[in-house]
């Protein structure tokens, strides 16, 4: 299977599992990674690891082979076709990761930007080189692009199509961290810090600031009053305020 889906204690995680094309997404793949998302909701987890077999590369990118030759209708249903796989990861109860080992290229660094954080071996390399193909980015990197990393410097990104390696990522805010050693390890070690912690709690949080990048600063404000207070409405708020004043750590029972 080019997609595996496994389970590893409180952690879904997703491979992509084609090392002979560095990763590379057939629209095939495309879809088994939109089941396999859809199959994390269903669940008994608190995160999603997402990783690539191999150590040359999380995902080289589409499958160019693939890409030529289709009716235009074809492409446009591709591009939706990546972007609401890619969607799916927002609409998921769990927070996921992207572990980056070598290449995310094209669709490999759309598929890193989908997910909630991304962390990077030292020999990681993004990269949205459409550019070299005569193409744009197609399933999300020039809308997630500028919400990580700033306008100017996604278009500059974009625009050259040039790598940008893990230490540069790190340092505009594309990666969350870069990470020496056991990266999968490091992925847990990650999520483990919110993982004890109330997933529609978690949920609200993320649903708030994924708002921040496409709303104005009033209508945000709004839809964090409204969040924050739908919070109140559950028994994990009463748990967690009565823990502080009893002086225990709390047990949140995610409702
Ligand atoms: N697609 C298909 N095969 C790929 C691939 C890819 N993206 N990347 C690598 N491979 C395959 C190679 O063809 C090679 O296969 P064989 O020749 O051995 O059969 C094998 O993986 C190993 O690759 P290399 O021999 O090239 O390995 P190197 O270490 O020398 O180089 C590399 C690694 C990552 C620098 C190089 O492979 C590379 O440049 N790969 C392509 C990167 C890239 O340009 N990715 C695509 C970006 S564009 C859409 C609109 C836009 C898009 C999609 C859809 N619609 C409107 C539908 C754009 C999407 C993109 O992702």
């Amino acid at each position: 299977m080019a997609v595996e889906l496994t389970q590893d204690g409180d952690f879904a995680v997703l491979t992509l599992n084609r090392p002979q094309a560095l990763n590379a997404l057939s629209f095939q793949i495309l879809k088994d990674i939109g089941a396999a998302i859809d199959a994390v909701a269903g669940m008994n987890v608190r995160a999603l690891l997402v990783t690539g077999a191999g150590d040359k590369a999380f995902c080289a990118g589409a499958d160019i082979k693939e890409l030529r030759n289709r009716p235009l209708v074809d492409q446009k249903d591709g591009a939706e076709l990546g972007q609401s796989v890619f969607a799916k990861l927002d609409r998921l109860p769990v927070a996921s990761v992207a572990l980056v080992n070598g290449y995310a290229f094209g669709g490999g660094a759309e598929l890193a930007m989908a997910c909630t954080f991304r962390l990077a071996a030292p020999n990681a390399i993004f990269g949205l080189p459409e550019v070299k193909l005569g193409l744009i980015p197609g399933y999300g990197g020039t809308q997630r692009l500028p919400r990580l990393v700033g306008e100017g410097r996604a278009l500059e990104i974009i625009m050259t199509g040039r790598n940008v390696k893990a230490d540069e990522a790190e340092r505009i805010g594309l990666v969350n961290a870069v990470i020496e050693g056991d990266l999968m390890q490091a992925g847990r070690d990650f999520a483990g810090k919110f993982t004890r912690y109330s997933l529609p709690v978690l949920n609200f949080a993320r649903r708030a600031v994924a708002r921040a990048g496409d709303t104005t600063l009033a209508a945000g404000l709004e839809i964090e009053a409204d969040l924050s207070t739908l919070a109140y409405r559950l028994n994990d708020a009463e748990e967690g305020m009565a823990a502080f004043e009893e002086k225990r750590k709390p047990e949140f029972k995610d409702a």
